[in-house]
């Protein structure tokens, strides 16, 4: 039985965990290596032997997954990661796609 797309006030019980969103980071020849590891850091709240470990992956491998989260969380993550790398002035690209 679907229970998506029902207002939630009418539908105060969900059937289904909400969708899950994958949060990727995309590789560049130009943003530092280490502003990548803060980004994790700060935004994912990745320890820096796990962001160290994500940010070569997307080095070597030119994508990685900095986490999964519901829709809204995911989208925000992206807006927060694109908007605090275009003040530092740094090309890095942060995207989402559903699981
Ligand atoms: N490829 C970038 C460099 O060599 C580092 C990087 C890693 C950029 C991960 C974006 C994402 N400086």
């Amino acid at each position: 039985q679907n229970n998506d797309g029902v207002e939630l006030a009418k539908n105060p019980t969900r059937v289904k965990p909400p969708p899950m969103h994958k949060v990727l980071l995309l590789n560049d020849d130009f943003t530092p290596m280490e502003f990548v590891v803060i980004v994790l850091q700060q935004f994912f709240g990745l320890d820096r032997e796990r962001a160290n470990r994500v940010m070569l992956k997307v080095h070597t491998e030119g994508k990685g997954v900095c986490g999964v989260y519901p829709k809204d969380v995911a989208a925000t993550k992206v807006a927060q990661v694109m908007d605090f790398s275009r003040q530092h002035q740094h090309p890095l690209q942060c995207v989402m796609e559903e699981n």
